[in-house]
């Protein structure tokens, strides 16, 4: 699905703004009536952010079901013969969506684009009433699963009352709402759909290969320019589907987010119908024995696992938030990230174009494993998650597919990979991912027990999250280097491809001191990560180190988070803690003197 883009021909309205906003009954009711008149009683609610910090109450921030939220907008006239595509960014986790007491469109997955062509479904001498009721259940056929559970509260004067919780297995608060814009997409009626790129380097030429869908009749014609940076057409073709070459191209690397503009104009006679400009990099990727190669050199990578998460907006989109974001990753000299555990917005990844970091694009499959139970064995893990599995890889490839960033696929983080049905489960979503993509190496990340794994020989390359003098041996320093090294080389043993550790880290409220280093102090945690670094500086299989966590972030209640989890090497408020002066002197080689740069 094409990010929406204006131009000449093009134009993008954006409703994000204060919508009405309400409740629906806790639990799985839909109260669909509520779709036909304007909601009454309703309170402000700012669209994109989630909406659980924002309502001031208990019920607000732990609702579990359906919420509603709606606006009116008007629709020019001069639309009448255009070609409109409501288009919603993200809402997490269902949506139904009304125009004018008509529903048109359903989504189920938190983090992804969809919408509905509504070009004959607007009004154009009056107001559109927009409705979008928003579901935060997570079952055993949704990504992240969840359970929904009744407790009940039994006390001694004799009275009982149930609640509806929301039980799940990953470590995020599940934070729900219209989470990323609501845009009217205004284009021609015949004009561009799709554009499915691909990267190559031969010798000192750039390949980029196109394919495009359009709506149009027969006789219309695309034509396609490569424009680089200074605006000079690099390359021309004709055609749907065709190959451009650039000689001596400018190459999109880390650190150097160089982009050209693959322009596809669309035209009938002289008529030009439609154009539709894609930023593109032009770089390759690849794995060579314990080698993760972009333009055919050897990348490691440095950074973090991130968390869309913030202060009072929890996971609604905020531009500033994520420019600060970038500017902090360049700062700490961090050239990558995983997009952990879920697909981040559009805008963040379009960011990590132009600004060169490199990207572990990974689906929302997190928490697919329980401490008393098997997930796959016991076939809490069927066919209908497998399926809504195989939905969100083809989700999440085809909406980011042409960005230079992205250079591998995780299908999972942490899954149950000790049972036996975890196998032929990854293998079935591997295959599909392959499928959808072969140009770029695809990986799942693990944990548990090194020697239990059923299923990481699948990969092209293996991600490892672990904890040792953390989870496993907590305060003993001493065992971290040793565990990890004994884990790392019996996953290498196994599977005799390279390694990133895609999590390490200790939680750390930013202002406890200790020494000698206890726990929870900002000691600590430099302590714990300088033990890693030791094995990973030893093992040329390590091809990469991601620190848990870039920030601190929020999580569900419990008596292990301090008002969530606190691993950040900056704070919530994107302060830096003492290991942030740590990790940037070994990625960048500055002291906590030098300020600038
Ligand atoms: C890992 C999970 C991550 C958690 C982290 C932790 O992948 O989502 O937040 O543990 O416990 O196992 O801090």
């Amino acid at each position: 699905m094409l990010y929406p883009r204006p131009s000449e021909t093009r134009q993008v309205v954006d409703l994000s703004g204060i919508w009405s906003f309400k409740l629906d009954q806790p639990g799985e009711t839909l109260s669909e009536q509520w779709a036909r008149q304007p909601l009454d009683e309703t309170e402000p609610m700012p669209v994109p952010a989630s909406y659980n910090d924002i309502c001031q109450t208990i019920a607000g921030r732990d609702h579990v079901g359906w919420a509603w939220y709606e606006r009116e907008f008007y629709a020019d006239p001069a639309w009448a013969d255009r070609h409109i595509f409501l288009r919603l960014g993200s809402v997490t986790h269902h949506a139904k969506v009304w125009l004018n007491g008509k529903l048109i469109a359903e989504h189920k997955g938190g983090y992804m684009p969809f919408g509905a062509d509504v070009s004959e479904k607007l009004i154009h001498d009056g107001p559109n009433r927009l409705a979008v009721a928003v579901s935060n259940i997570l079952d055993w056929t949704t990504l992240p699963p969840g359970e929904v559970v009744a407790r009940k509260n039994s006390y001694p004067d004799g009275r009982s009352e149930t609640h509806l919780t929301q039980s799940y297995f990953h470590d995020f608060f599940n934070y729900a709402g219209i989470h990323r814009p609501v845009r009217l997409v205004v284009s021609p009626k015949s004009h561009i759909q799709e554009i499915a790129t691909t990267t190559e380097l031969e010798a000192d030429k750039g390949l980029v290969r196109y394919e495009i869908e359009a709506e149009a009749p027969s006789d219309a014609k695309l034509s396609v320019a490569l424009v680089d940076a200074a605006g000079n057409a690099v390359a021309r073709s004709e055609g749907a589907k065709g190959a451009l070459e650039v000689a001596d191209p400018q190459l999109w690397q880390p650190g150097e987010g160089y982009l050209y503009q693959l322009e596809a104009r669309l035209s009938s006679g002289e008529k030009l119908l439609d154009v539709y400009r894609l930023p593109i990099g032009i770089r390759s990727v690849e794995l060579r024995g314990n080698e993760f190669l972009i333009n055919g050199k050897p990348f490691y990578f440095r950074g973090f696992g991130k968390h869309e998460d913030m202060d009072v907006k929890g996971k609604g989109l905020d531009d500033a938030i994520n420019v600060k974001d970038f500017n902090l990753l360049k700062w700490i000299g961090a050239n990558s990230f995983r997009t952990s555990h879920y697909p981040y917005s559009e805008e963040i990844m379009n960011l990590a174009d132009e600004m060169g970091f490199v990207v572990i694009d990974e689906s929302p499959a997190v928490g697919m494993w329980d401490k008393a139970r098997e997930v796959f064995d016991d076939g809490l893990i069927g066919d209908e998650i497998l399926q809504h599995h195989f939905d969100v890889m083809e989700e999440l490839i085809r909406r980011d597919r042409n960005h230079p960033c992205v250079v591998a696929w995780s299908v999972a983080n942490e899954t149950a990979s000790w049972e036996k049905g975890a196998r032929p489960y990854l293998e079935k979503v591997l295959q599909r991912t392959r499928e959808l993509d072969s140009t770029r190496p695809i990986t799942c990340v693990f944990h548990g027990n090194p020697k239990k794994c059923q299923a990481r020989d699948l990969f092209d390359f293996v991600c490892l999250n672990h904890y040792y003098g953390w989870y496993e041996h907590p305060g003993r320093l001493e065992v971290s280097a040793p565990m990890l090294e004994n884990c790392m080389k019996t996953v290498y043993d196994n599977c005799q491809v390279p390694i990133v550790m895609t999590e390490y880290g200790a939680d750390t409220i930013a202002g406890f001191h200790a020494d000698p280093p206890e726990m929870f102090s900002e000691e600590y945690q430099c302590a714990m990560l300088e033990e890693f670094h030791k094995v990973f500086d030893k093992l040329d299989y390590v091809i990469g180190e991601h620190v848990w966590n870039f920030a601190d972030f929020r999580t569900k209640q419990g008596i292990t988070r301090v008002m969530g989890n606190r691993k950040g090497v900056f704070t919530r408020q994107r302060q830096p803690k003492q290991a942030a002066h740590l990790l940037r002197e070994r990625w960048t080689g500055k002291k906590l003197g030098e300020w600038s740069g």
